[in-house]
């Protein structure tokens, strides 16, 4: 198996600027953020009550997406993760094939790395294509974006298409400033909920 530890410096999207561009100020999305990397690029952006940063979870995200889409189907639940992450909880993408909520999409940074951890190669980058395998389980739109065209080309798929929908956007591997969500479980657990239910509804 050949890891390509090349190839992912060279692509040309910037994590930063591919989630700022995707998120922008938007306070309707449910966002979820896998720990990490991901989050962090969300809170560059700014961190909102719309937001549910993981600290941990490994290989959760996507599935606390699908609960929280199946839960809320009136929202657009969009996750935000890693390559390392989503590789961990591949099998997450079977049941999202079949429960299939409509309102829920998952973007993958695939840097190709495990950033956080000193940047150790992952499995795509070798042979392993998440686009397959979420193809490959039925999930209804797939897409790989590498160019910022794509990534334009992408956006309404990405934001707004009945799904599930999944993409995998190609970043550079790259080591970003450490902006980090917070960290407290009750304190995110209470505003997340103030933010998807309102005041009165989350007390209870
Ligand atoms: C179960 C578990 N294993 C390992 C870790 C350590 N860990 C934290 S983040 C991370 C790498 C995440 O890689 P990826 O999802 O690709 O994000 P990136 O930083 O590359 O954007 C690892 C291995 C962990 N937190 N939990
Ligand atoms: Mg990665």
């Amino acid at each position: 198996m050949t890891m390509d530890r090349a190839r992912a410096e060279a692509y040309p999207l910037r994590r930063r600027e591919v989630v700022a561009s995707l998120i922008g100020q938007r306070t309707d999305l449910l966002l979820v953020g896998g720990l990490g990397a991901p989050s962090n690029d969300i809170a560059a952006v700014g961190d909102r009550p719309n937001f549910m940063p993981l600290w941990g979870a490994m290989g959760g995200a996507a599935m606390i997406g699908m609960g929280l889409a199946l839960a809320q189907p009136s929202k657009r639940v969009l996750v935000i993760t890693g390559d390392g992450e989503m590789l961990m909880g591949m099998g997450a993408l079977a049941t999202i094939a079949v429960k299939a909520p409509g309102n829920l999409s998952i973007v993958v940074l695939d840097n190709e790395r495990y950033g956080e951890t000193g940047g150790q190669t992952t499995h795509t980058s070798a042979r392993v294509d998440l686009c397959g395998v979420a193809e490959a389980c039925g999930i209804r739109v797939v897409g790989k974006v590498v160019t910022a065209a794509e990534l334009e080309a992408a956006k309404p798929a990405i934001l707004e298409f009945a799904g599930p929908c999944f993409h995998v956007i190609k970043v550079k591997a790259e080591q970003e400033e450490m902006i980090l969500p917070p960290k407290d479980g009750h304190y995110l657990r209470d505003r997340f909920r103030t933010a998807v239910l309102g005041a009165e509804a989350a007390k209870l």
